[in-house]
């Protein structure tokens, strides 16, 4: 019996360790923003990309208009889409819309991304960065950004290191 209880109770403190460290998301109205978080720096690198998931649950449409972070001068939204052979990212003019039952999922290597602009310091795998969202509609919502690294996310990175240098650029 007292060992069955331990087992109980460890199952518990790892469930609940578990669940800590994937509870991870946000509501905000009738969306669910899932998962925030950008990808770590070198040193030099001035600008981070940042993904998180955004799920519509209402029955009008909404836009991801802003995000901002005390790291960074600014933040935009880009797409990347092929042009030619090359792999281009521009900002989403005015902001990215989220359909009514629509789940936007941003990754690295394509689709939609967040880059934060001019960042006042390398940003460090594990650290957790405050950033703030503003959604046409749904108004603002603070959430964290788990910065991950790179090297755990796949072989695109190169690929998007390349691009965020261009960045610089803008
Ligand atoms: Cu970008």
């Amino acid at each position: 019996m007292k060992q069955l209880f331990q087992r109980l109770a460890l199952t518990a403190a790892l469930l609940g360790s578990a669940a800590l460290s994937h509870a991870h998301e946000y509501k905000l109205g009738q969306l669910d923003i899932g998962h925030p978080y950008a990808r770590a720096t070198v040193p030099g690198q001035p600008a981070a990309g940042a993904y998180l998931s955004i799920e519509n649950k209402g029955s009008a449409p909404d836009r991801l208009v802003g995000v901002s972070s005390p790291v960074a001068k600014s933040g935009e939204i880009h797409t990347m889409s092929m042009e030619g052979n090359l792999m281009k990212m521009r900002e989403v003019d005015g902001g990215l819309e989220v359909k009514p039952g629509q789940k936007i999922a941003m990754q690295p290597g394509n689709g939609y991304h967040i880059m934060l602009m001019g960042l006042s310091r390398p940003l460090k795998a594990g650290e957790k960065v405050p950033a703030t969202l503003t959604f046409e509609k749904a108004g603002k919502i603070d959430v964290t950004f788990n910065v991950e690294d790179p090297a755990a996310a796949g072989k695109d990175d190169m690929g998007d290191m390349k691009d965020m240098k261009g960045h610089m650029h803008h």
